[in-house]
Parts: C-alpha cells; structure tokens; sequence
C-alpha cells in the first residue's frame, strides 16, 4: 500500500453537556487523530476511543498511546501491506489492547479506499444510503429533565431512545419514561451495574417493553449472562463483554445475549467488526453499532460500518452538533428526519477541518513508515 508516515495528533476536546453512566462521568476527551500517509499524498484517517480512565474497559488514552508507539507503529513499519486486512493479523501478536489497534488499522482501511477512489462503505459492502439514528442519553438525576430532552430527541427524528440506568435508579425512571412514552422505541443500558443476585429485580423490567436490557452484568461475563436471559422475556444485549468473533459465538451458543452492540475500538477494527456482523446475520443476531462519544473521525467510520445490511437496528451514531460546538469533519454529521445520510466521497466520506482539527491539537508526533 506504499505506506509512508503516520502521525498521531493528540486532542483534547470537550464535550457539549457531561455523560453520566453508572460509572462514573465523562466530559473532557483526549484521544488519538492517526493519521496515515501514503507515497501519493494521500491520507487515512482513524480515531482512538479510549477514555482518560479505564471505566468502560481496560484501556486509557496512554495505554493507546504506548500500544501503538512502542508496538503497533513498528509492526507496521516492519511489514508492508498490500490489503488493510492484513493488518489485524500483524497485530495478533500483541494481546488485547483493541481499541488501539482499531485507531491505527480504520485508519489503514480509510486510506485503502481512497486509494482505490471508492467510499469505505462500499468497499466493506455496505449498501444502505442512509442509516437510522437512535441515541443514547445520560443518568440524569432528575428524571423531569429526561422525560424533556426525550421528547427534544423524538422532535428531531430519533429512531429510538437508551437511557442509562443504574442500581437505585432505574425503574422508576423506565416507569416514568414509559409513562410518558408508550410507544417509544426504549432501551436501556447498566454498564455493568448488576449482579445475579439482582435477577428478581431485573425480571421486574419485563414489563415496561424495552427493546433490550444492555449489559446488565459483569464487563467481561458471558455465562452469567446466559442464565439472566433464560429468567428474563426482554432481550439482552452484549457491549462490554465482546470483544471479537469468538466471544459472540460464545453468547450465542450459551444464550447469553440476543443483540449485539458492536464497537469497532472494542473488537480491534474493521476486520474482526465484519467478521462479527456476517455471523449474526448468518445466525438471525440482531445487531447494532454502537458509539464511544466519538469526535467525526469516529463517527464517520461507525456511519460506513453501519451500511452492512446486518445493522437492523438503529444505532448510537449521531449528529456531530448533539456532541460537538465543532466538529473536525467537513461536513458534519447531520440528520435529516433521524436518518443520517450516507456520503459518497472516496473513504469514510468526510475531509478533516484542519482549522479545526489544530485548534483541538495539544500533541503531534509523526512516524516514518519506510525503512
Ligand atoms: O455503554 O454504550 C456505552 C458512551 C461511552 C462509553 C460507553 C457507552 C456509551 C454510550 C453513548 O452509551 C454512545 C454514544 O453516544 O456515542
Ligand atoms: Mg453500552
């Protein structure tokens, strides 16, 4: 592929209004912009999603920073590629660490397509013209304030709605929110937040008629999960604990789980992302994409992925001014009746907004490829 230089720009930007998950909050991003450059001059593009602290997995801004400085930038310069699926597999060699292997090989599939002058999506085989929007909305302790910026949301188009629960506030809200809207399109989303013992708790869920309950149990479970969802009518679904193709097999085999939110930080980039989505379409698994509050970079890939027809339910992948004051894509992320459009631009479909992007830069480091 003629790889010449990559550069890893550090940013540091704020998000429009604080995200509250049974964790904990988050506001301030700092992440990875790689940039990808070949001996044509053109360029790559990949976002790291990783958080300042390891609440959601295990990995942080540095520990993406170290990866893929002291590890995957070197494997990379080491072996030439001629395809972007080969660089999973350069990357096998060093466990884990998904999220910053996923900045770097998006990043190769980007440049791959521009390459070649097709769009990203349709180099994936994707097809859909534009993508339904659902989003995903905070703890907020006043469940009033919800029930208000539910309804800005269903206003806009929103396909459909996942509020964020936790132990001590959770059926009362879904109680109130399902009052207020009988027949939204509601899930709900625990970020780990129960254990088995809850499971009578959690059985009392039923009867609000949630799409999904999303990740109930331990970060990294799956058996458990299998024995909550024989007790439960409302459909799993699996987040945090996925992280490659074997792992949904697993669930699907156990029964953990009948939907899938797949991240492609969380499974280590594009390749293991289409590995995972022509399963559960081979096995009837409903299937989602979901999001990291990612600036446009981020977005844009998630909006390419979300095209493979497996994607039958709506995702976490906004607008870019529902995060943003400013994106760094040009243009942004807009929607039109809660659809996204998807844009035929060579690539993920979006130039960068350099103005931007530099305002938002606080480190550059450029590596050369060549030997
Ligand atoms: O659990 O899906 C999650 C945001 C950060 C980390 C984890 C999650 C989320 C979201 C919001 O739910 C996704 C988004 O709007 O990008
Ligand atoms: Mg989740």
């Amino acid at each position: 592929m003629n790889l010449k230089e990559i550069t890893l720009n550090r940013l540091n930007m704020t998000l429009k209004n604080p995200f509250k998950t049974s964790f904990g909050v988050v506001q301030d991003k700092d992440f990875f912009i790689v940039e990808i450059n070949d001996k044509n001059g053109l360029i790559g593009y990949g976002e790291s999603v990783a958080f300042s602290s390891p609440w959601y997995t295990e990995e942080t801004t540095e520990t993406t920073l170290h990866i893929m400085r002291d590890f995957l930038i070197p494997l990379l310069k080491a072996t030439p590629i001629s395809h972007p699926n080969e660089v999973a597999q350069i990357f096998q060699i060093i466990r884990g660490n998904n999220m910053a292997k996923a900045a770097i090989e998006t990043a190769v599939w980007d440049l791959y397509a521009k390459q070649l002058n097709i769009p990203l999506y349709e180099l994936i085989g994707g097809k859909k013209t534009s993508i339904d929007a659902g989003i995903s909305l905070g703890i907020e302790s006043d469940t009033d304030e919800l029930i208000k910026k539910i309804k800005k949301h269903i206003d806009n188009g929103f396909k459909r709605v996942k509020i964020k629960i936790k132990k001590n506030h959770d059926l009362e809200v879904i109680k109130q929110v399902r009052d207020a809207f009988p027949t939204l399109p509601l899930m709900v989303d625990a970020n780990s937040a129960y254990t088995l013992t809850d499971s009578a708790h959690l059985k009392k869920f039923d009867d609000y008629n949630l799409l999904m309950i999303e990740q109930p149990l331990g970060h990294e479970d799956i058996f458990e999960h299998s024995i909550l969802q024989k007790q439960l009518d409302t459909p799993l679904c699996l987040d945090e604990s996925i992280y490659s193709l074997e792992d949904v097999i697993l669930a699907h085999e156990l029964g953990s789980c009948q939907v899938i939110n797949l991240k492609l930080g969380r499974v280590g980039g594009l390749k293991e992302a289409i590995k995972i989505h022509d399963y559960c379409v081979e096995h009837s698994i409903d299937l989602w994409c979901g999001g990291m509050l990612e600036a446009g970079i981020g977005r844009a890939h998630n909006i390419a992925l979300s095209t493979l027809p497996g994607f039958n339910l709506p995702g976490d992948t906004g607008a870019s001014n529902h995060y943003w004051h400013k994106d760094i894509i040009i243009p942004e992320v807009t929607l039109k009746n809660g659809e996204i459009e998807v844009n035929k631009q060579s690539g993920i479909g979006y130039e960068i907004n350099k103005n931007n992007l530099a305002e938002y830069t606080v480190d550059k480091t450029s590596y050369s490829l060549t030997n």
